[in-house]
């Protein structure tokens, strides 16, 4: 797409480029920025290069070593001798476990079964809509299809969501009692819209009437949503977790460079003032999946692997994490597709078989995916993404670039994959772990490589990114990942500064 305007602009300069760094600029976040930087950078190291190669720009921009702030861009002047003291090192780690599957999971893939975790995902999100102030009690299909001219609340299980001709949509719920169809006339635009946004297998509310030949016509549909969250207690002192995912270890797309930055900045080694401040604080770092890159992912995986042994990419891992310092505890829960699980939601976390290296360090702490955490007060619910793919498919107006708002959607539904059958495999259990019963501070997911944040009604909705550059998979798909970027929490102000690497 910046194609002709990179090569117009290196014309212009008196510079050439060859087709795959040309590619490599092209799928940049910002192309036009990065190859006017590039360029003075280049000037200013006086190579007299006339070509550019891709070998040249990734030389050119590993000079660069600072950490860019983005959400708080002030200017400090670096002083020449600085001392480093973490701030945090004595205090005693303060992590609650509050939901982890690991252990407790007991699937086994029967038809049956399946029975049981939507009964189970019905029931638990019935409590929750029970809650609203606006649903006074609810009615079953069944009673419902009985009762004529009088307004009725039903909740249901979404079976189908199909839209006519003369676009009306129809929704067909199940309760358990029985299903029936509901009518959202087209001239209703509002309710449209909602309906619009109504995923398979989601379990909603709708208000409306019987109308003809056991047809549901709907006048409001209500999700669960959240209410306001309250500001629990806080944290009495700056304590900083930093979120990170995606990072893929034992990809030749792992950007090395910049996890070291990350990892000397951790141990106070880099950054401005501002950022050592920030370090010095630093107590906890949360790793929302795809540890490593794993093996067999998609067709031409291999050609991207720099170990092709899963052990081995999990001891890289660990290689890399020792160096951060032992105070700072670790926790990581693994991604679907790319970490040794399997695929099915929710997942126990990594197998000690495979990345018993991670095991091995004091200060790691190995989980599930999803996984409810307490830390010092503060809940967070860390969770990889696994179903991003699946709701940004499904509902109008998404995309990946904005991961933010696929989470605040998956709030609303107050379910983490609503979608049953498509890309994301879900796992018969009795219960349903991934409805989201408590309401967290934090939900902090990765997957779409690409940076977001939000605040959603007083829950802080972050998609952390990656370190990981542009695979051919994702170019393939059209993503256009953010790498290096790191959001940082204060669990004391629930503030959120982003550092870039
Ligand atoms: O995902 C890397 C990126 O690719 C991330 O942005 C999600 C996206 N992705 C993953 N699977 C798919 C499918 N099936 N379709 C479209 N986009 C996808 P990772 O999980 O690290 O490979
Ligand atoms: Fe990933």
């Amino acid at each position: 797409m910046y194609k002709k305007e990179i090569i117009e602009i290196l014309l212009n300069s008196g510079l050439e480029i060859t087709p795959n760094a040309l590619e490599y600029l092209s799928y940049q976040k910002d192309p036009i920025n990065f190859l006017t930087d590039f360029i003075e950078k280049l000037n200013k190291m006086d190579k007299n290069q006339v070509f550019i190669t891709l070998d040249l720009i990734k030389q050119i921009i590993s000079e660069k070593n600072e950490i860019d702030i983005k959400y708080e861009d002030k200017e400090t002047e670096v002083p020449k001798k600085t001392h480093f003291e973490s701030e945090v090192k004595n205090i005693k780690a303060d992590i609650g476990i509050l939901r982890d599957p690991t252990g407790r999971l007991y699937g086994k893939g029967q038809v049956e079964d399946f029975r049981d975790l939507f009964r189970s995902r019905y029931k638990k999100i019935y409590l929750l809509l029970m809650e609203r102030t606006d649903i006074k009690g609810s009615t079953s299909i069944l009673e419902a299809k009985k009762l004529k001219d009088k307004e009725i609340t039903i909740i249901g299980i979404i079976q189908e969501k199909r839209e006519t001709n003369s676009k009306n949509i129809y929704l067909e719920i199940e309760d358990f009692s029985d299903n029936i169809s509901v009518l959202v006339p087209n001239k209703e635009k509002e309710l449209i819209s909602k309906a619009l946004k109504v995923l398979p297998d989601e379990v909603i509310c709708v208000k409306g009437n019987m109308w003809k030949n056991d047809i549901f016509m709907a006048n409001e549909i209500i999700f669960p949503d959240i209410p306001r969250r309250n500001h629990n207690k806080l944290a009495e002192f700056p304590i900083n977790v930093a979120l990170i995912s995606d990072t893929h270890f034992g990809s030749k797309q792992f950007l090395e460079e910049k996890f070291r930055n990350f990892i000397d900045w951790t141990n106070g080694r880099s950054g401005n003032e501002e950022q050592k401040e920030m370090a010095s604080h630093l107590k906890y770092i949360i790793i929302a999946g795809d540890i490593v890159d794993g093996i067999g992912v998609y067709p031409s995986q291999r050609d991207d692997l720099e170990l092709t042994d899963i052990k081995s990419q999990y001891e890289i891992a660990a290689n890399f994490l020792k160096q951060i310092p032992e105070y700072i505890k670790i926790i990581i829960i693994p991604g679907g597709a790319h970490d040794a699980i399997r695929k099915a939601l929710p997942h126990p976390a990594i197998p000690k078989k495979y990345a018993m290296d991670l095991y091995d360090l004091q200060n790691v702490i190995m989980l599930g995916n999803p996984t409810l955490l307490e830390i010092h007060g503060i809940q967070f619910l860390v969770y990889h993404g696994d179903s991003f793919d699946d709701i940004i498919s499904s509902i109008p107006g998404l995309n990946y670039e904005h991961p933010e708002k696929a989470m605040q959607e998956l709030l609303i539904a107050r379910h983490l994959a609503p979608i049953y059958g498509q890309k994301t495999g879900l796992s018969p259990e009795i219960e349903d772990w991934l409805v989201i019963d408590e309401i967290p501070n934090v939900i902090h997911c990765g997957h779409v490589h690409i940076n977001g944040y939000k605040d959603y009604k007083g829950v802080k909705l972050i998609n952390s990114g990656c370190f990981q550059s542009l695979t051919s998979f994702q170019k393939e798909k059209g993503i256009r990942p953010t790498p290096g970027m790191v959001p940082i929490i204060n669990l004391q102000t629930l503030k959120v500064k982003l550092l870039t690497f």
